[in-house]
């Protein structure tokens, strides 16, 4: 049985891209469930049908529903081993480990000043010293991986891996904030922007035209 991907609007859903990305950029075939958000009670009562959360991204696999973003690429990564999501020697797995949890519990200066919106025209804002602050680490942490991992290949951990799907969005907000980076972080972007796969994301949220007036602002 297919699996089932329950995600958001791909303009503005930078948590439904991350599980896509590890799914689509590992050619794992799934089948696209997409719920609009922030339109009312029928569609946040279809998410709440799926995740009792009543969030997306969700994955469903036969009578197993996944949902958070990092527990279903875990699963993405136990179900599908081949795949390789998270690097084979342990240490790199750990560090690998250790940045995807970092992206997804923290960084919430840059996520609320900079939301991912791939319509909006690119710009600088003025930021926060916390957003600020946000950018630096992550800027240290994918130069980081570069220096330590660059010999294997240009992702974070060398081939394309679950920690690079917990940054992709990054990659995107970054360009659209106009964020300056030193020549190796710009190049991670540049590798991240030429994935087909992250090709493939962006042109279908360049396509949809639902606007969520709320993450409309900066
Ligand atoms: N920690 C969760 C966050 C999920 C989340 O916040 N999803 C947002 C969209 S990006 C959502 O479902 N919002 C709809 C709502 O709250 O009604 C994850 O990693 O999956």
């Amino acid at each position: 049985m297919a699996l089932k991907l329950v995600i958001g609007n791909k303009n503005y859903s930078s948590w439904s891209m991350r599980p896509w990305l590890a799914l689509r950029a590992n050619n794992i075939a799934f089948e696209e469930i997409f719920i609009p958000l922030y339109t009312g009670d029928a569609d946040k009562q279809r998410i709440l049908d799926v995740n009792p959360s009543g969030k997306v991204p969700a994955l469903i696999d036969g009578d197993v529903t996944i949902w958070d973003s990092l527990a279903i690429i875990e699963y993405a990564a136990e179900r599908f081993p081949e795949a390789r999501l998270w690097p084979f020697d342990r240490a790199a797995r750990a560090h690998a480990r250790s940045i995807s949890a970092e992206m997804h519990s923290g960084f919430m200066a840059l996520r609320n000043e900079c939301g991912m919106n791939l319509h909006r025209p690119i710009g600088a804002i003025a930021l926060s010293d916390e957003a600020r602050a946000n950018i630096a680490r992550i800027r240290q942490i994918w130069t980081g991986c570069r220096a330590a991992y660059g010999k294997f290949g240009p992702f974070l951990f060398g081939a394309f891996g679950a920690a690079d799907a917990m940054f992709a969005p990054v990659v995107h907000r970054f360009r659209t904030y106009a964020i300056a980076l030193e020549p190796e972080a710009q190049a991670y972007m540049d590798t991240m922007m030429s994935l087909p796969a992250f090709q493939e994301w962006t042109r279908a949220a360049l396509a949809e035209t639902i606007v969520i007036e709320k993450f409309e602002t900066a």
